[in-house]
């Protein structure tokens, strides 16, 4: 424990990052920035041979910020057996649902099953992928138990990842944003908080491991919960012919008791949509009631065929339409669970649909790929029937958008100031 402490502090620990996606990338370049040892391993060998050119795999983070890794410490799980040399392992490994709606925990137990035989005494493991409540022990704690004295020998930590992708700047920017911190034992919680207090601005130490899991998937239901209310509330302000974003805008003047989430065309990225679904699957398993969280799954994805249905009844069957943006969100490249997906694959039964995405060139829909238009050429948006803003992404110009565009379906409330018989607020 002393000597950990003493390593750490002096920036001689070997850490091991494994998980090198958009949440183990970054972390492993903060803490190399640190000048902290760090060996990366990742099992697709593509991405490290990618990285090992200081190719960025991730658009969110920038080549030049790759050359901060040592190139000679990324490796593929065929080494995984360095890893008895480090003293630090992260783990920041996808966990999805599986199509029943339960977490699929199956790339942290085939992960732990690969590095358990590696793993030895003084080495501390800290958890930053999104889990159930009480995973981190399920999965980690009761079988390193039987192998090592945790608190001793050991040490077992949990910090969810907080990272507000495509997000540098401010209060947003990664190392600004409070990290959570939280271990078995009280040693544990010291040796993460001694790692990432060099690491990151500002710590929150949480009273268990299981707060700390719990509390990742508390923000993130809240967030899937006011979404869904402010979708629901776009339906019934349509139905009475007023623009939601009026309504929002006259209520975000109250300064206290009222955060702003804007309506938009469904829920989609890694977290929104299936972290509330942990808490529900703990909620089951006690045999008690998540209601909030299915109503705002089931509303945020109601939302999408309001829309769908909306559009449908604006235009005729074979009607030419462009897609503005089918990425989940604003500025970055990734359509994981994105709306516009929904869209896409629905008005192509009836309508010849064309997508734009500056940041994403090819969408894959079941077993079928689809193009984005090479170039976004505004003259020529006259020759679609309708244009829908299906993501708000900054690299667009409205101005121009407005200007070509016979009819816009606009779904992020992008041209919510602007009143226009060619705007259908949607
Ligand atoms: N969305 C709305 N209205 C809103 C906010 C979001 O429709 O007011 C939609 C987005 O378009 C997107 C989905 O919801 O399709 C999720 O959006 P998000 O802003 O929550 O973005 P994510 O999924 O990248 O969420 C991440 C989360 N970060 C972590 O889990 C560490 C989330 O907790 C952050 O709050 C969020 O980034 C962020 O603020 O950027």
């Amino acid at each position: 424990m002393i000597s950990l402490k003493k390593k750490i502090l002096n920036k001689k620990v070997d850490i091991a990052i494994i998980g090198l996606g958009y949440v183990g990338l970054e972390l492993a370049l903060n803490i190399a920035k640190k000048k902290y040892n760090v060996i990366g391993f990742d099992k697709n060998k593509k991405k490290i041979e990618l990285i090992k050119k200081n190719q960025s795999p991730i658009n969110t983070i920038k080549n030049e910020r790759i050359r901060l890794l040592n190139k000679r410490n990324l490796h593929s799980l065929r080494n995984i057996n360095l890893l008895t040399k480090c003293d630090v392992i992260i783990i920041c490994l996808p966990t999805p649902l599986k199509k029943n709606l339960k977490p699929d925990n199956k790339y942290l137990i085939e992960c732990f099953k690969t590095i358990f035989p590696y793993l030895r005494k003084n080495q501390i493991l800290i958890l930053e992928s999104t889990v159930h409540p009480l995973a981190t022990q399920k999965i980690f704690g009761n079988k390193i138990s039987k192998k090592f004295d945790i608190g001793k020998n050991f040490f077992l930590c949990f910090s969810p990842e907080r990272i507000s992708p495509g997000q540098h700047e401010g209060r947003h920017a990664y190392l600004n944003i409070t990290k959570l911190i939280s271990g078995r034992t009280k040693n544990c919680v010291k040796l993460i908080n001694y790692l990432y207090g060099k690491i990151f601005k500002k710590l929150h130490k949480c009273a268990s491991i299981e707060i700390a899991e719990f509390s990742k998937l508390y923000e993130n239901s809240y967030r899937s919960i006011n979404i869904g209310f402010a979708n629901q509330m776009k339906i019934i302000a349509d139905k009475l012919n007023m623009n939601i974003f009026d309504i929002i805008k006259a209520s975000s003047t109250k300064p206290f008791g009222f955060t702003k989430f804007n309506p938009g065309p469904g829920v989609g990225g890694h977290c929104i949509p299936l972290d509330p679904m942990f808490i529900s699957y703990a909620a089951k398993k006690l045999r008690i009631n998540s209601d909030f969280i299915h109503l705002a799954r089931r509303v945020n994805f109601e939302v999408t065929n309001w829309i769908i249905d909306k559009i449908k009844k604006d235009t005729k069957k074979k009607e030419k339409i462009l897609l503005l943006g089918v990425a989940y969100k604003k500025n970055i490249d990734d359509d994981r669970e994105s709306p516009a997906r929904i869209i896409y694959k629905e008005l192509r039964k009836t309508h010849i649909v064309k997508f734009y995405d500056p940041y994403i060139k090819k969408l894959k829909i079941r077993k079928k790929t689809y193009k984005s238009l090479e170039t976004l050429n505004y003259q020529k948006l006259k020759n679609f029937n309708s244009v829908i803003i299906t993501t708000d992404h900054d690299f667009f110009n409205y101005k121009k958008i407005f200007k070509f565009s016979k009819k816009i379906f606009d779904t992020r409330g992008v041209f919510r100031e602007k009143k226009d018989l060619k705007i259908i607020s949607c």
